[in-house]
């Protein structure tokens, strides 16, 4: 598989971006012809029962659905040959550099959106069941057979007494069968149901598109934290002496006090792009970022140039850089040399040479911490 952006064959990038992203469905048949998993049933299994993997484990008993969730365990999982059931497993990205590589051929979209591949393994008529997911999805299917009911949904009701999200009534309008190479674009909030036809893999590549009101939530949360230290709530001198009637009513000046801190805050564009940069960059839950041997010389960095570990998280804007849930200092928040490993993922040597010392000091820094390496290690 040649490492360029995916060439969408057929419709093109541009078409699709135009007609199709977050608008509609598209099916692609034979998007990556010849394409076979990138990991073994094996190897994805044994990632599963890692603890620093997000997995589940989905199964049906008729109409019953049932959810097990990581840290999984390898007597939970049942027998090959039993039917209806399916293990998925979120950011094989993070673990693999074939699935990473995978994911990069899908950078003709935004990072800042760019989520994680997961892959899911099924048993014959396995499948999570007819559902919505509020993130644009590419289903790539890369063993075996699945067959998809797709449809819009106006207003998704779902059943009661499950462990999923599972729709009522859900009305597939279109049904298909994939085969290995595949490839199904969905919007968010398309209804969708896939059911294993014999032994089946899938990759979703998944691209966040966070609701406005848990961005903001998380935002103000950010903000919040950085407040720096207001004055303390006083009543001194304004104790109502007849006020010892009712010791529990709350006093209207406490509420004057919030209002003023609050509206004190007035965040600007800047704030608001530092607050979304640091999130979007924020290196998911169960990364640990490892340092490097001991004797991993940073002479090679000058040598090999650098690249960013397949977990760090970059993104750029006009007058900041993020990595990893940090800004990087004011001193280089223009820097083009950090913009353009941001944007390559990578430095050669003469682009490392070129590096100020600010520059090179903060490079170092990643390098100590894992978040870099030199190219070639
Ligand atoms: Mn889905």
């Amino acid at each position: 598989m040649p490492d360029g952006l995916l060439q969408l064959p057929g419709i093109g990038r541009e078409r699709f971006l135009r007609r199709y992203w977050q608008r509609k469905p598209l099916l692609l048949r034979q998007a990556l012809p010849g394409f076979a998993p990138l990991l073994s049933r094996r190897a994805l299994f044994d990632l599963a029962l890692r603890d620093d993997v997000e997995a589940r484990l989905v199964q049906r008993a008729g109409a019953q659905w049932s959810v097990l969730h990581a840290p999984l365990r390898a007597r939970d999982l049942p027998p090959l040959r039993r039917p209806g059931w399916t293990l998925l497993v979120q950011g094989v990205d993070l673990h693999h550099e074939a699935v990473a590589a995978l994911l990069r051929r899908f950078r003709f979209l935004p990072d800042a959106r760019l989520d994680d591949i997961m892959v899911s393994w099924a048993s014959d008529g396995g499948g999570v069941g007819p559902h919505v997911d509020d993130y644009d999805v590419f289903l790539l299917q890369a063993q075996g057979r699945r067959r998809w009911r797709l449809g819009a949904v106006a207003e998704p009701r779902m059943q009661d007494g499950q462990p999923l999200k599972l729709l009522q009534d859900f009305q597939p309008q279109q049904d298909i069968v994939v085969e290995p190479g595949d490839l199904l674009y969905l919007p968010p909030g398309w209804g969708h149901d896939g059911v294993a036809q014999g032994e089946c893999m899938t990759y979703s590549v998944g691209f966040r598109a966070p609701p406005g009101d848990e961005l903001l939530r998380q935002l103000l949360w950010k903000l919040a934290e950085e407040l720096p230290a207001a004055a303390r709530y006083s009543d001194r001198g304004r104790i109502e002496p007849r006020g010892a009637a009712h010791p529990a009513r709350l006093p209207e000046d406490m509420v004057d006090f919030v209002a003023q801190a609050f509206s004190r805050l007035r965040p600007g564009r800047a704030d608001f792009r530092r607050a979304l940069g640091e999130l979007l960059t924020e290196p998911k839950q169960e990364v640990v970022f490892e340092a490097p041997p001991a004797g991993a010389l940073e002479r090679r960095l000058a040598r090999k140039g650098l690249r960013l570990d397949r977990r760090s998280r970059m993104l750029w804007a006009p007058g900041a850089i993020f990595v990893n849930g940090e800004s990087v200092p004011q001193a280089l928040c223009r820097s083009p040399l950090l913009r353009q490993l941001a944007d390559a993922r990578c430095l050669d040597a003469a682009q490392y040479a070129s590096a100020s010392d600010a520059e090179r000091d903060l490079l170092r820094q990643w390098f100590r911490l894992g978040w870099a390496h030199a190219a070639g290690d």
